[in-house]
């Protein structure tokens, strides 16, 4: 078992959370909900919320039920009552966090993209390796594996329901930057985040496609946009008096908007990605569509209890993708939430996620998607930014 104290001894699992902000609410109310809808071998305890601002990560503690809160997150690291360090920052910062606190006997688990550059990923996926054998352990957080039907679609590959995998089509679209006016946040920053969409949104797209097909991107060609290239330093927000206008100071955007690009995997297949958040219209649709030689499958987030399946060993006269309502008792992670029927959201990933770490951590073993899975995904992202700069084809490193 770890160096830190694994919690075993008092059956708890003590959580300090680096990050208030939307991720750090969506993880908060994974770590209070998991005990509630499963039955977990170590029960998370909320111990402490870390941000540089006090008074915001204090108000987030009140709300949410963390014990202590801390503005240095070093501090977390030489606590003897904390067992793991959930890292809910931006991009920038990962890195030394995860590597510090695996050193520190921690388990991690860190949000998506997990680093900003490959050789940052490769620093923390070593990093995650060695602290393994002493069994620390660690996990990037691509949740969207964990929607049931995105789930279900990946059992249905792997027994073959689909055949010979030939096409994947990934999507994912966002429409919160459509507006010039939308202020600068730290994720349109390239020295926070490491990329506009393609980091953001494309790298959820990337590692759900390559979990679900079972196989890797090889080889990328693609192109990325910034059409909105300075945004307000402020955007309009609330006064006592009314609402305050967007400032008129404009900082320059250093991401992209928008990226495209065509893949192959090294199964043969191959793949069109698409990651923008200037879809006008398009709230959250994280897309994926598999076409196999005996079937596919399609996949929308905005109708994420449904999966699309076409199954070709049916008579051609009874042909058409059928809708299958994953919200069966039988379907991944759906018994312990409601009848059939009435659905699971958005939060539900991160509470599944948060059911996987627990387990992994009280059974000795490695949680997926690993920190080696983050580090997959960084080489396409990198791969795709060099073949938009010069226009060729690159190679990811990909070794399956
Ligand atoms: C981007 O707007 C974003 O918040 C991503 O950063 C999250 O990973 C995704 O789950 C929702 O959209």
């Amino acid at each position: 078992m770890s160096d830190s104290t694994s919690g075993a001894a008092t059956g708890e699992l003590s959580v300090g959370m680096v990050g208030y902000a939307f991720m750090g609410a969506a993880h908060s109310q994974a770590w209070r909900t998991a005990p509630s809808f499963f039955d977990l071998p170590l029960r998370p305890r909320l111990a402490a919320i870390c941000g540089r601002d006090a008074s915001a990560a204090g108000a987030v503690a009140e709300r949410f039920g963390w014990e202590s809160v801390e503005t240095d997150w070093r501090a977390l690291l030489t606590r003897d009552d904390i067992h793991v360090i959930d890292i809910c920052t931006p991009g920038d910062t990962h890195a030394e966090i995860a590597i510090a606190a695996l050193e520190a006997g921690k388990h991690v688990l860190c949000e998506k993209p997990l680093a900003n550059t490959v050789a940052e990923a490769e620093h923390m996926a070593a990093a995650a390796a060695t602290a393994a054998a002493r069994g620390v352990r660690s996990m990037v957080g691509f949740t969207y594996r964990r929607t049931p039907a995105v789930s279900y679609a990946h059992q249905m590959v792997a027994s073959g329901r689909l055949g010979a995998i030939r096409h994947v089509r990934g999507q994912y679209l966002q429409d919160w930057l459509t507006d010039e006016n939308s202020p600068m946040s730290w994720r349109l920053d390239k020295e926070r985040a490491g990329s506009g969409a393609l980091g953001d949104i494309g790298a959820h797209v990337v590692d759900m496609a390559q979990w679900v097909t079972g196989s890797s991107i090889s080889s990328v060609n693609g192109l990325m946009e910034t059409f909105v290239t300075t945004r307000p330093v402020s955007g309009e927000h609330a006064t006592l008096g009314g609402t305050a206008a967007a400032s008129a100071e404009r900082a320059p955007v250093t991401v992209d908007d928008a990226t495209a690009f065509t893949a192959r995997f090294d199964n043969g297949a191959v793949g069109v990605f698409e990651a923008t958040r200037c879809a006008t219209g398009r709230k959250n649709a994280l897309r994926l569509e598999i076409n196999g030689s005996l079937g596919s499958v399609s996949f929308d987030f905005e109708d994420m209890n449904v999966l699309e399946y076409f199954d070709s060993t049916q008579p051609a006269v009874e042909a058409g993708f059928r809708r299958i309502l994953v919200t069966e008792a039988d379907h991944p992670y759906v018994a312990s939430w409601w009848p059939p029927g009435h659905g699971l959201g958005y939060e539900h990933g991160f509470t599944h996620q948060v059911v996987d770490l627990v387990t992994a951590i009280a059974e000795g073993v490695d949680p997926v998607p690993s920190f080696a899975d983050g580090l997959r995904v960084q080489r396409v992202l990198a791969a795709v930014e060099a073949s938009a700069a010069d226009g060729t084809t690159h190679p990811t490193g990909a070794t399956s």
